[in-house]
């Protein structure tokens, strides 16, 4: 065994000061061999009444409590973090408008900003070269707090030899030339009807650019045709675009949910979903036959049936020519914990999906940040998709200290929202870092945006159709 071995045969438990700890995971059917687990009905029920009797909120994790004291004798080696790169929190597009108005800012960074930030990477595609498309989400979190915030895919290139990444430029701006949206956007009559405009902020002319005033983008996938599909959640919609970012057909509306923000909410109906918990991933089969968006947080419905935990994946069919149809089918996913949220879902074949699963904290105050593989399947026929935990990212093993964090890295962001993969080997992560907040990496600085790509000792037999092509 090399030092290199030995290093690697000895990651961390999930998260020592976690109440969700060995005991709560081996009650809930995890093993120690690779921390593999099968959901199963009773085993999450248990896991989650045990998590709910020990909330994180009387837990006291204190400062460096992140990967304190590794656990050799428990887990065995899966992963390695083989690259970092990361882009400068005030990274701005050129040539945009100011932004921020809206927004409250920061002390470190007082609004309105200089010009747009690149940043709020929510959704990312690897270029055959290495790029990657980013797409940025709403802008600042809120419909009321994004008015001057255009939505955006921007190119970057992570270059983890000198671990900085470069901001390429603009892929687009999305936006609705043949008004298929047909409610007020807000550049298109919705701003002059507005009142109370903030000091210094001006109606842009009136064109049809959109904004995070009109949808809230948080997953997006390619598909083998060139064109875009994005999932929202202030519908939840699905979006789909041409190469341009110029929407090709309406919005298309999620049968049965309804986000507060949804333009079809009739007066005093209830919305069964919550703000900011609509399509944060979205996986597209190998085929491109298939998407599957991934809602944030439970429906109502659940909720009130005692299924807080549960997340539901729809299968969406997508037509040759325009259109896109919810089959009416759907998976339900079983979250670790009720108060969890997933940042992104893709596909790694035609029924395994890579998920990032993530607690609400940041930097000490993170306790679970994990990706799962995620089979469609559901195997054990328990009604769930079955998950098995491929990384722990808040300690991944790091025994080159290729992240110059220590033996563990920890990518303590509160939300990570980007998933791609690299080759059968590696994948990488990446983080939305809510410009301008702070928490990650310091209580101070606005946390930039982070790239790392991570070493899998097992191959994910990735359907090569879901490479990047050239
Ligand atoms: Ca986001
Ligand atoms: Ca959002
Ligand atoms: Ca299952």
């Amino acid at each position: 065994m090399t030092t290199t071995d030995r290093a690697l045969a000895a990651p961390p438990p999930i998260c020592r000061r976690d109440p969700r700890t060995r005991a709560a995971l081996a009650q809930a059917g995890w093993t120690r061999a690779g921390w593999t687990r099968t959901t199963g009905r009773a085993a999450a029920a248990a896991l989650v009444a045990t998590a709910l009797a020990s909330s994180p909120s009387t837990a006291t994790p204190g400062a460096g409590a992140l990967n304190a004291d590794p656990d050799p004798a428990t887990t065995a080696a899966q992963s390695r973090l083989v690259g970092r790169s990361s882009l400068p929190a005030e990274t701005y597009r050129p040539g945009s408008a100011r932004s921020g108005y809206f927004q409250t800012g920061t002390t470190a960074v007082p609004r309105p900003y200089p010009a747009q930030p690149v940043q709020g990477f929510s959704a990312m595609h690897r270029n055959a070269d290495g790029s990657y498309l980013v797409m940025t989400d709403n802008g600042y979190g809120q419909k009321g707090n994004s008015q001057d915030f255009e939505l955006v895919v921007n190119r970057i290139r992570p270059d983890t030899a000198t671990g900085t990444t470069a901001y390429l430029g603009l892929q687009f701006v999305l936006s609705d030339p043949d008004h298929h949206v047909d409610w007020t956007i807000w550049r298109d009559a919705g701003c002059a009807a507005a009142t109370g405009l903030p000091a210094g902020y001006t109606c842009p002319a009136r064109d049809r650019v959109l904004t995070g005033w009109d949808f809230d983008p948080e997953s997006m996938q390619v598909a083998p045709d060139g064109t875009f599909w994005f999932g929202d959640e202030f519908g939840p919609f699905l979006l789909h675009a041409d190469a341009h970012g110029r929407l090709l057909e309406s919005p298309i509306p999620t049968p049965g949910v309804k986000a507060p923000q949804s333009p079809s909410l009739a007066a005093g109906e209830e919305p069964n979903l919550a703000s900011s918990r609509g399509f944060e991933g979205m996986a597209i089969s190998p085929n491109g036959q298939r998407l599957y968006p991934m809602l944030e947080g439970s429906l109502a419905e659940d909720k009130a049936a005692g299924l807080g935990s549960d997340l539901r994946i729809f299968e969406v069919k997508v037509n040759q020519d325009l259109g896109a149809q919810f089959t009416g089918t759907y998976w339900r996913y079983r979250l670790e914990s009720p108060g969890d949220s997933i940042g992104d879902a893709i596909a790694i074949d035609d029924h395994e999906l890579l998920v990032v699963e993530r607690d609400a904290g940041a930097g000490p105050n993170a306790h679970f940040k994990a990706v799962f593989t995620v089979d469609l399947k559901d195997r054990d026929h328990d009604g769930y998709a079955d998950k098995q935990l491929l990384v722990n990212l808040l300690a991944v093993p790091d025994p080159a200290n290729v992240g110059k964090l220590g033996a563990f890295f920890p990518f303590a962001f509160e939300t990570i929202e980007d998933l791609a993969v690299v080759d059968d080997h590696t994948i990488a992560v990446m983080n939305d870092n809510n410009f301008p907040n702070t928490g990650g990496r310091s209580a101070v600085l606005p946390d930039p945006n982070e790239y790392i790509e991570v070493a899998l000792d097992q191959p994910l037999g990735v359907d090569p159709r879901l490479f990047p092509a050239g």
